[in-house]
């Protein structure tokens, strides 16, 4: 999409703030792993880190997002605090959700991040759900829908995209097509040129984007929030993208083309617009060195106060959970 809406110089060294804080916390997620610190099921998003970053720059922190499994980049650059973060991963009372949610099933409301889910497809008609509450209440927040390439085969991505069309939702879906669904690539299972046309059958706006164009990702997002918030209703971005490791940490992924993954991987987006904005006398190379150190020691810290925070006590363990019968 082409609009008048690239982002300021300040803007810029904010979207790469974010992003430095995604792959920090990425590269500790999967040593902490690595050398037995601490266990948990991890979906890497390396590689994806431009399109949540130049994504939320546009957000408020009463806007919502709907996320996925290969999600808590998303949530970061909504703002969630690493404390807390890392507390949830460990399974700790100090967690977003008190340790009862785990690395699949964050929240964190209060910057506006409503929803972790496993289901995929499913982010997408929660998100519509909570649009549909600000349409009602008038609030004139927005909804952003983050799910990848697989979940656009699914019929609650074409379900979502209709109603949200009908009842004009405001309300931003974002597909991270990171090129591979579980253990399949994109090519393999689904059909179409690409995903952005599918909106055309629904009546709204859609694009293909390089998903790893922070300037770009900023622009077009800009115009879907302002075209949500207007009560204009919804837009479907496809952003292009391509993740770094396979589905889940572990993985073999003899399914991903070694020279197109390591192509992928030479033209990371991070030291590309890390020497743009240096470049364009937006920030130093120092200024960055500095922000970088800063970033690794605060996620370091997160991580030696989740290891100190007390595991939930068997009262907590049932409050706040919908439980149900189950017959046998
Ligand atoms: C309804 C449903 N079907 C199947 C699965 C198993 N599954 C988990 S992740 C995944 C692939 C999804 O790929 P994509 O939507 O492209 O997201 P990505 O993991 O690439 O970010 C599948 C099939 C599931 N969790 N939920």
């Amino acid at each position: 999409m082409k609009n008048n809406y690239e982002p300021d110089g300040a803007t810029q060294v904010d979207i790469y703030r974010r992003m430095a804080l995604l792959k920090a916390n990425d590269e500790q997620s999967r040593r902490v792993i690595k050398t037995g610190r601490l266990l948990m099921p991890y979906y890497s998003y390396r590689g994806q880190e431009v399109i949540p970053s130049a994504v939320s720059a546009n957000l408020t922190d009463g806007d919502y997002i709907c996320t996925i499994y290969r999600g808590i980049h998303d949530m970061l650059a909504k703002g969630l605090p690493l404390k807390d973060l890392w507390a949830e991963i460990a399974g700790r009372v100090d967690g977003t959700c008190k340790g009862k949610g785990g690395p699949m099933h964050l929240t964190y409301p209060s910057k506006g991040i409503m929803v972790t889910t496993g289901i995929v497809g499913s982010s997408m008609p929660i998100a519509n759900g909570l649009a549909w509450g600000s349409q009602i209440a008038k609030d004139g927040r927005v909804t952003v829908a983050y799910f990848g390439d697989g979940a656009s085969n699914i019929g609650a991505f074409h379900e979502s995209l209709n109603l949200a069309s009908v009842w004009k939702l405001p309300v931003i879906f974002v597909c991270q097509n990171n090129q591979f669904a579980e253990h399949t690539t994109y090519e393999k299972c689904t059909g179409g040129k690409q995903i952005a046309d599918r909106a055309f059958g629904y009546g709204i706006p859609g694009y293909r984007i390089d998903g790893n164009d922070p300037i770009e990702v900023y622009a077009t997002a800009r115009e879907a929030i302002e075209r949500a918030r207007a009560g204009d209703g919804p837009t479907l971005i496809e952003a292009m993208t391509f993740r770094f490791f396979g589905h889940v940490f572990g993985d073999a992924d003899g399914y991903m083309d070694k020279d197109r993954k390591k192509a992928a991987m030479a033209a990371d987006p991070l030291p590309r617009f890390r020497a743009k904005l240096v470049a364009d006398g937006h920030s130093t190379e120092a200024e960055l060195a500095a922000m970088e150190e800063t970033i690794d020691q605060d996620v370091e810290a997160a991580i030696q106060f989740a290891l100190a925070s007390p595991f939930p006590d068997i009262a907590e363990i049932r409050r706040d959970i919908y439980e149900h019968e189950v017959f046998i």
